[in-house]
């Protein structure tokens, strides 16, 4: 790896660094044959799948009673990391939750009411990483909002980690099921025997889950669809490049397909950066995953030739996770819209909010951050808006709707006004 210019990135290169996908498409055959199937077959499919995909003869799907049994197999400290980000997440999404409202709009009485969701899906990826982690950000903020079934779906394993297990179990989870990939996205949406239906799936996953969200949106909510994590630090000349490399480490070792980038303007700190990046690599366990991740298109070190033109960049490649290494971290943060989470300062590395400042790890990627946040309560509840008027307030909005129902021809709806506000019935009591 060698620091590039942005100024000297070809038009297809900056194009690689700002078309990122979530890798839905390759996936979405395989999807179209899978979700039929479970929507036909059932538990049947589900088994059949698991042995197909996963390799494993799965006895239960239900493992709700494994779930509360694994608190007891991990170990102490585990589990008291496992409580102790649960209830950092809890206090995060608890100040999210929004209250109920009603003004007085020039005599009309209206307002806002918000209401969980009843039932929700959540889907724990498991793959190359356990991830308790992602069992806490997707059951956790559901609870918070009041979501009456919680249920999960997390890969079959021949023996499922005992760690995801006991993350679900303590966050709040009320079913837990033992199937993965597309099969579990079908599972939650449709039901089968065993899995009862959801309205709503959330969660990261592998290509084939996103696939299958993308799919079954439209019968089923889902949150949104999340890709390969990804990483962004816009860094200035006081910024240290060990930390920005073990930064960017930390996220490519997720997966070949993520995306690691930093944006300087100081091209000593860009030379000190891969070096460092190259040094740490090699004493990583995943080296050849996070090596994988830092030859991506879309991963690199890059110079800018000023910190506006790092700013510019940074907006446009709309990063999952924005960390700002830069001694006026403020200033900058303010000219950056587009980011999934942001981490300010060197002591704010991107893994303390992947498991434990509270805020949630389930992000937008791809440049999903222009248009949307990350998971949150917002996404397990609904509202609804409230309307009182009494006949003065009718009076007075009645000349604005008769005359808007009128001009669509929509004459019923102009009486239904008209028939309240005859002089007959000033009493209010009608005829
Ligand atoms: N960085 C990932 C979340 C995660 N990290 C889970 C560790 N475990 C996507 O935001
Ligand atoms: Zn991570």
């Amino acid at each position: 790896m060698q620091p590039r210019s942005i100024a000297d990135l070809s038009t297809a290169e900056r194009r690689a660094f700002f078309d990122r996908d979530a890798g839905v498409e390759s996936a979405r055959e395989d999807v179209r044959e899978i979700l039929p199937r479970v929507r036909e077959e059932g538990d049947v499919a589900l088994r059949e799948f698991s042995s197909e995909f996963d390799g494993v003869e799965v006895a239960n799907v239900d493992v709700t009673a494994e779930a509360e049994r694994a608190v007891d197999e991990v170990d102490d400290d585990t589990l008291e990391a496992i409580r102790d980000a649960i209830g950092n997440v809890r206090a995060f999404h608890e100040r999210q939750l929004p209250e109920d409202w009603r003004e007085e709009f020039e005599g009309r009485e209206l307002g806002r009411r918000f209401r969980p969701i009843d039932r929700v899906g959540v889907y724990v990826p498991g793959g190359t990483a356990a991830y308790p982690s992602s069992a806490i950000m997707g059951v956790v903020p559901a609870k918070v909002a009041g979501v009456d079934h919680v249920a999960v779906a997390t890969p079959p394993a021949e023996e499922i980690n005992p760690v995801t297990l006991a993350a679900i179990h303590e966050a709040g989870a009320d079913a837990v099921y033992s199937v993965g990939g597309a099969q579990a996205i079908g599972a939650l949406a449709y039901g089968t025997e065993t899995v009862d239906a959801v309205q709503k799936v959330v969660g990261p996953g592998n290509p084939w889950v996103t696939a299958a969200k993308a799919e079954v949106r439209g019968e089923v909510e889902i949150d949104f669809l999340a890709g390969p994590s990804e990483i962004l630090v816009l860094a200035d000349d006081t910024a240290d490049p060990e930390y920005v490399a073990a930064d960017l480490l930390a996220q490519a070792e997720h997966d070949p397909e993520a995306s690691a980038v930093a944006v300087t303007d100081d091209e000593a700190l860009a030379e000190a950066i891969v070096a460092e990046v190259d040094r740490q690599a090699s004493d990583r366990e995943r080296e050849e995953i996070i090596r994988g991740a830092l030859d991506n298109d879309a991963s690199g070190v890059l110079v800018a030739r000023s910190m506006p033109e790092a700013v510019l960049f940074t907006e446009e490649y709309a990063a999952e996770h924005l960390s700002i290494q830069a001694e006026n971290d403020e200033a900058l943060l303010d000219r950056v819209d587009n980011a999934g989470s942001v981490f300010l300062g060197g002591y704010a590395p991107v893994a303390a909010g992947d498991y434990g400042t509270g805020t949630n790890h389930v992000l937008p990627t791809g440049g999903g951050a222009k248009v949307h946040g990350g998971l949150s309560v917002d996404e397990f509840l609904r509202s609804s808006t409230v309307q009182r008027l009494d006949r003065d307030a009718l009076d007075d909005l009645a000349p604005t709707v008769t005359t808007l129902a009128e001009a669509e021809g929509l004459e019923a709806h102009a009486e239904s006004v008209r028939v309240r506000l005859r002089e007959e019935d000033a009493d209010g009591e009608g005829s």
